[in-house]
């Protein structure tokens, strides 16, 4: 009672020093959990889940007392406890208890097997030795990948800041030169309307042109001049072929114009257009004729003078029906519009070069380059691995394809759409999606795991369900400092 008094009445630092010194070793328990293990002023322990408190005497006797186990640390009494093997020279590490003293070495040091007869040698020197190599190894690339991590961090940010700075200017000039763009645009449209309302005018008086002697009306004779109302092509306009559009001896420009106009104006057209076809087959002919083999030349030039003849023939017939040139005024008009296209053009051309520079910069502002920006130093660059017949190609920020090998273009296995590693370590993982629809089944997409590594290398490729695929991608830029990093024993 005296000594409990006196325990609460000794300042904090004091008490403190006397826990430390008083720590009592447990079987099982690292050295961190050891305060949890103390005994009481009235030597009980209380269960780690607070589920019951039992003497002290009954901590590691062989028997499960506690719900979570936490009472029987150093023996394999409580199925779901834990057993820590110090393995001084290597690393501690917890195992089931359920392995202690089974009579099976678990522990370099042995330590788990204290009352099983079985003479388990301390072998963590030796591991710790192999493992000290090892980790150095590791540590060793990290090292380096961090030195060159830091120098693509310095280009990434460079190239960043660059984007970031240009932004703004490109903005303004993009803005100086809209109010010019958009004149040009409003000056080419009506050049362009202007020109076309001309020729349209053109080309309506010609098809129009039936009237032949100017009296206001369209009479047979007049339509019998006109050739291409010669459907069965005999040479003349018959009657019947003159009543197929003339229904009346006579019409007036009103009886014209609503009802025979369109007719005779597609007529007109279909005729063109069949000589033009006409024409193209004979030069066609005449070209094939050029070509043929000095054995055939008589009756290839006999040939020719018929296809003359015929071309001949044709042309003066095409050149009745030929529209005739555009009359000055619409040429200039032309000439005109063609001007205003130039101008137009010119300055649009600036203007979308300026929207794709403002486009990139603002794509660059916009995406996740990780913590240090390095990554922008990957950005359009792909790394490539051959798989069996495939050829896989990773584009961090970009596409990914898997293709044959040889082959000229792939299957898209996905864009990239995220970081996606856990919290606290983001850009460990990325995430590809939207790729190729998989017959049967999926779009592609692909997981790529980011390991720490000297060089940028796309180290494995799998497939492990149907068109979703893995990539394990070593680079500087998943190195840390290795001597920042913490190594945890226990917990
Ligand atoms: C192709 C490849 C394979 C994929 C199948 C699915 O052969 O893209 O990787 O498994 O299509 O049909």
């Amino acid at each position: 009672m005296l000594l409990k008094l006196f325990l609460l009445f000794v300042p904090a630092a004091f008490a403190e020093d006397v826990t430390q010194r008083q720590l009592k070793p447990v079987k099982g328990v690292p050295h961190s959990r050891l305060n949890l293990y103390q005994p009481s002023t009235t030597d009980t322990f209380r269960c780690l889940d607070g589920s019951q408190t039992i003497l002290y005497s009954q901590l590691n006797d062989d028997y499960c007392d506690c719900k979570d186990g936490s009472d029987e640390p150093g023996t394999a009494a409580c199925g779901n406890a834990h057993f820590y093997c110090s393995n001084v020279g290597h690393r501690g590490n917890f195992i089931p208890t359920n392995r202690v003293n089974d009579k099976l070495c678990d522990c370099c040091d042995g330590s788990d097997e204290y009352d099983s007869g079985v003479d388990c040698p301390n072998i963590c020197d030796e591991l710790g030795r192999a493992a000290r190599i090892e980790r150095e190894k590791i540590a060793n690339v990290a090292r380096k990948g961090f030195q060159k991590r830091q120098e693509l961090a310095k280009e990434g940010q460079t190239l960043r800041d660059s984007k970031l700075k240009d932004v703004e200017p490109l903005r303004q000039e993009r803005a100086t030169l809209e109010p010019e763009r958009s004149r040009l645009e409003t000056d080419k449209k009506s050049a362009e309307d202007a020109e076309r309302k001309l020729q349209d005018e053109h080309r309506n008086q010609w098809e129009a042109e039936l009237d032949l002697d100017k009296s206001g009306k369209i009479d047979k004779e007049e339509l019998r001049q006109n050739l291409f109302l010669d459907e069965d092509n005999d040479g003349f306009v018959s009657e019947d072929e003159v009543n197929a559009y003339l229904t009346i001896d006579e019409a007036d420009p009103e009886h014209f114009q609503s009802l025979m106009y369109d007719r005779l104006k597609t007529a007109k057209r279909n005729h063109l257009e069949d000589a033009r076809i006409k024409e193209e087959e004979e030069k066609e002919r005449a070209r094939a004729l050029e070509n043929a083999p000095d054995d055939d030349d008589l009756l290839a030039e006999e040939d020719r003078h018929d296809s003359e003849d015929v071309t001949s023939n044709q042309e003066s017939d095409d050149d009745n029906d030929k529209m005739p040139e555009y009359p000055p005024e619409v040429q200039v008009a032309s000439e005109k519009a063609r001007e205003a296209r130039r101008l137009f053009d010119e300055v649009n051309q600036k203007t979308q070069d300026l929207d794709s520079r403002i486009r990139e910069a603002e794509d660059f502002a916009n995406s996740d380059y990780g913590e240090d920006s390095a990554w922008a130093a990957l950005k359009d660059k792909c790394f490539d691995r051959n798989v069996q017949q495939y050829t896989y190609q990773f584009c961090p920020f970009g596409q990914n394809t898997q293709k044959d090998t040889g082959a000229y273009s792939g299957t898209s296995l996905g864009s990239f759409k995220e970081w996606s590693g856990p919290d606290g370590n983001k850009y460990s993982k990325m995430h590809f999606g939207d790729g190729q629809q998989c017959w049967n089944g999926p779009k592609r997409s692909t997981d790529i795991t980011i390991e720490c590594g000297e060089e940028n290398e796309l180290v494995e490729v799998t497939e492990p369900a149907k068109c979703e695929y893995l990539f394990t991608f070593r680079t500087p830029l998943a190195c840390s400092d290795p001597d920042k990093e913490v190594i945890h024993d226990e917990f």
